[in-house]
């Protein structure tokens, strides 16, 4: 591989990325280095994507265009709504976006990008540009590239997304947390000594609701190795059964040695798919949040509950139900959650709210994220990229940012990480807090309900 400088500036190249996300551009041909060849072009880029591709002018112009779909040399249209034409007024881009997006990019074997009939760079393999603005991207062409068709360099580069190593940080964290042994020590505390609101209940009652994999049996194991002191991987707590079929487990968590119970139980779905026919429906979910369900209730995907079942509650009490519905979601894959996983957590979030049941989203594995945080926990809300995958979870859950906690799991090499404690515990206190206001919105409507007596 030849070496291959850049001509296109760091302020250009940010102009465009800005454009475009959290990227940065990676240099794939350069006309002067390769040749103005077509075959030199699709020897580099082809099956290449996301695009940037750019023209130079002797008289300063740079201008180009940008494309989702990959080069190839077929002879096709492709079809790229998000595809456009671009030049440079100093600092700043000029966009012609795409006005007919079915031939937004032509795949022709004898040039270089050639997009639509409007702007073809390196046209049939020689130093020139071919520029028509009558065609499928309106453009100024003397703003473009001031009518000058005689290329002095031809670069594309690859848009790609940013390696975490090159996020940067804020200056300072946008939530405060102390990372200490004593605020570890409080917030253990505070879970050790909480009492629900009300009486008759002795348990916060906590559903997990999460895609398979997500992590969900990691923190239970996490959260449960915090106090016990060490790493535990007890998890199947309660039901023997390791079956695949979907089943609602729950686990308490406890403290010390001797196993003392706290007062958190964390019940666990399973199986949430993105399918419709397969995993729990939302009537399964419905059933839990009111308390009907037994722990270890095995459900059959293919039949509907039934209420007949051994161990149905027909009439649940307070602390059968579900008092805090918590969403666990992987960091790493948030963006590209498919449609119908966030439709079914739409659904769900509806019938929580029907049932006045606050929502919390625990987002595991910040550390696979984001290697600012791997390095280093306490960056995890000083990382612009963790802070945006927080809001990209808000925004497909539907829950607002204040709800959204990050934790990572336990593991046994950092077996007296105090930080990874606290983000863990601080996920549970939250838990909590959100139950709290469940017993206080539960005790409002029956004094409600005992004034109109
Ligand atoms: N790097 C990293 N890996 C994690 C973290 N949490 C979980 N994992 C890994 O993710 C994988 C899945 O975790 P599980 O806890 O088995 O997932 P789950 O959602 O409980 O799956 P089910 O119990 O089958 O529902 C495991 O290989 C874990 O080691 C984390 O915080 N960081
Ligand atoms: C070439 O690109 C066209 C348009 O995107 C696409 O339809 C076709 O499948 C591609 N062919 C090959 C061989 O990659
Ligand atoms: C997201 O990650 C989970 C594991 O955390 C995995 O099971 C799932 O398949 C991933 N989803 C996608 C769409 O890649
Ligand atoms: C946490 O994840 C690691 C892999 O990333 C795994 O080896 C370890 O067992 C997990 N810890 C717990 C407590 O589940
Ligand atoms: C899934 O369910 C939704 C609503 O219940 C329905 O509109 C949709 O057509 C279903 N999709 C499939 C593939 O069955
Ligand atoms: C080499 C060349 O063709 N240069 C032309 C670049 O475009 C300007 C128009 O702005 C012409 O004046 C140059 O002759």
């Amino acid at each position: 591989q030849p070496i291959m400088n850049s001509k296109l500036s760091e302020n250009h190249q940010k102009e465009i990325c800005s454009q475009l996300g959290h990227v940065h551009l990676k240099l794939l041909y350069k006309a002067t280095v390769h040749g103005y060849t077509a075959s030199a072009f699709h020897q580099q880029c082809d099956s290449l994507s996301p695009t940037v591709s750019v023209g130079y002018n002797v008289s300063g112009y740079i201008f180009g265009g940008y494309t989702r779909q990959p080069f190839n040399q077929s002879g096709q249209y492709a079809n790229d709504d998000r595809a456009f034409l671009f030049t440079f007024e100093g600092r700043k881009l000029i966009k012609y976006p795409v006005a007919n997006a079915a031939y937004a990019v032509r795949m022709m074997n004898n040039c270089g990008p050639y997009f639509g009939e409007s702007l073809v760079l390196v046209h049939t393999g020689k130093p020139i540009v071919y520029s028509n603005a009558a065609s499928y991207y309106p453009f100024n062409a003397a703003q473009m590239h001031g009518n000058d068709l005689n290329l002095i360099d031809c670069e594309v580069y690859q848009v790609l997304a940013l390696t975490v190593t090159e996020v940067t940080k804020f200056e300072d964290p946008w939530r405060t947390v102390t990372w200490n042994l004593e605020h570890k020590l409080e917030l253990m505390n505070y879970i050790e000594n909480y009492k629900p609101l009300i009486s008759s209940v002795s348990q916060a009652r906590i559903l997990l609701i999460g895609p398979v994999g997500v992590g969900k049996s990691s923190f239970f194991n996490s959260v449960n190795s915090v106090f016990r002191g060490h790493v535990t991987n007890q998890a199947m707590s309660g039901c023997s059964s390791t079956s695949l079929t979907t089943q609602f487990r729950t686990y308490s968590l406890k403290a010390g040695r001797e196993g003392r119970l706290l007062p958190v139980t964390l019940c666990d779905t399973m199986g949430l798919e993105s399918s419709n026919d397969t995993g729990l429906d939302i009537e399964d979910i419905t059933s839990i949040l009111k308390g009907h369900l037994p722990d270890c209730y095995q459900f059959n995907p293919a039949a509907p509950l039934d209420p007949e079942a051994s161990g149905y509650r027909k009439s649940p009490s307070l602390k059968d139900k579900i008092h805090c519905v918590t969403y666990v979601l992987d960091a790493c894959n948030i963006s590209i959650m498919p449609t119908k996983m966030e439709e079914k957590l739409s659904a769900i979030r509806k019938k929580a709210n029907h049932l006045r049941i606050p929502q919390l989203v625990v987002l595991t594995k910040v550390d696979a994220a984001c290697s600012l945080v791997k390095e280093d926990l306490t960056n995890v809300y000083q990382s612009i990229y963790i802070k945006e995958i927080m809001q990209q979870a808000s925004t497909k859950v539907g829950i607002p940012l204040s709800c959204i906690v990050p934790v990572r799991n336990y593991t046994e090499t950092l077996d007296l990480d105090v930080n990874c404690d606290i983000l863990l515990l601080s996920a549970i206190t939250q838990m909590l807090r959100s139950a709290d206001n469940f017993y206080d919105d539960f005790s409002d409507q029956l004094s409600a309900l005992q004034t109109r007596e």
